[in-house]
């Protein structure tokens, strides 16, 4: 039988999703939305013929939803996460987690509890299949040790909303989780730095940003997030081992040669980009929540990447490097193998 889907928040990415669950995934079905901005939601909910139910937490405890996914904005997770866990249903929750360490470690906690993993985060880069292969032939070992990683981030243009501290939380901590990934590793220490900002935003933020972030292991990721960049949407990975680089989020697709140009399409943002990892992220969602399980980053990845946020945003306002505190796994999860 179907998976019974509700979405919470559906603004650009709960929108997405909402199409994606009707057309795309399999085994599943949307049978509520809400969203404060009611008109938003009855104009969608309309379209897909599904209900509207204008109080999240009613949508989490109510008896025809099976599932749900959280797509608010990450000020509000935590509380509709725990009310998720209070109601024992699988969740798939938009990044960031929580707003902070603190917050998160609460919510891996409780689950923990509960003694079963009811939560995914939406990491979606990790079922993108660049980024997938890129991880298989860094775990083969045939760039030998993986020594360094360079990332790009830039964003089109934000909302006014989208000031500094959202450039960590909401854009860098995709690096944050693709690099704990990637290496398999915990970052440690993390420095962001402030280069005289873009003349071209509205709101002051502090934009663009260059991190550096160092790892258990000793090697070095740098990420530059620039959500301001006019032109488009890219996201670029380079790895540097031993013996040899990899890079991914060149661009495909078709390349026109005409009226004096070569090139490719730059995609608008990410929904176009990591259209297809968002649809094997929730598919591979929705199989395992029927069994009961998770299929994907779960809550300690939140908690982890919350807690290199935290300490970015530390860094970002005093300018210096900041030692990242994290609780250890094996005291919070004491039974879940590592
Ligand atoms: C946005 O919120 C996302 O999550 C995108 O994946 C990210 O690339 C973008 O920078 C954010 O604005």
């Amino acid at each position: 039988t179907d998976l019974r889907i509700g979405i919470i928040g559906v603004g650009l990415m709960g929108a997405d999703h909402a199409e994606r669950v009707v057309h795309q995934t399999s085994g599943a079905r949307l049978v509520a939305v809400s969203d404060p901005d009611s008109a938003r939601a009855s104009a969608l909910a309309d379209r897909l013929g599904v209900r509207t139910i204008d109080d999240p937490l009613a949508l989490i405890a109510d008896d025809e939803v099976d599932a749900v996914i959280v797509a608010s904005p990450g000020f509000a997770h935590a509380e509709q996460l725990h009310a998720c866990l209070d109601h024992g249903k699988p969740v798939l929750c938009e990044k960031p987690l929580t707003m902070d360490a603190e917050s998160s470690l609460r919510v891996v906690e409780a689950e923990h509890k509960l003694g079963r993993s009811l939560i995914q985060v939406g990491f979606m880069r990790r079922f993108d299949p660049e980024y997938a292969e890129l991880k298989k032939l860094l775990d083969s070992g045939d760039l030998g040790r993986t020594l360094l990683l360079h990332n790009v981030h830039r964003n089109k243009t934000v909302p006014e909303t989208f000031r500094s501290e959202m450039i960590v939380r909401d854009s860098l901590v995709h690096e944050v989780d693709v690099t704990r990934w990637l290496f398999g590793e915990e970052i440690t220490r993390i420095t962001v730095h402030a280069p005289t900002p873009t003349s071209l935003v509205a709101n002051g933020a502090l934009d663009p940003q260059f991190a550096v972030f160092e790892l258990a292991n000793g090697a070095i990721a740098d990420v530059e997030v620039f959500v301001n960049f006019q032109v488009g949407y890219e996201v670029r990975c380079e790895a540097v081992g031993e013996l040899g680089s990899a890079t991914i989020g060149l661009g495909s697709g078709v390349l026109t040669r005409a009226a004096g140009h070569w090139g490719g399409a730059v995609p608008d943002d990410f929904r176009q980009r990591f259209a297809l990892a968002y649809d094997i992220e929730v598919q591979r969602w929705v199989d395992a929540a029927k069994r009961g399980e998770i299929d994907g980053p779960s809550a300690w990845d939140g908690y982890a990447a919350a807690a290199v946020c935290t300490a970015g945003v530390e860094s970002l306002t005093t300018g210096r490097p900041i030692e990242v505190e994290m609780a250890r796994r094996g005291d919070v999860l004491p039974s879940v193998q590592p």
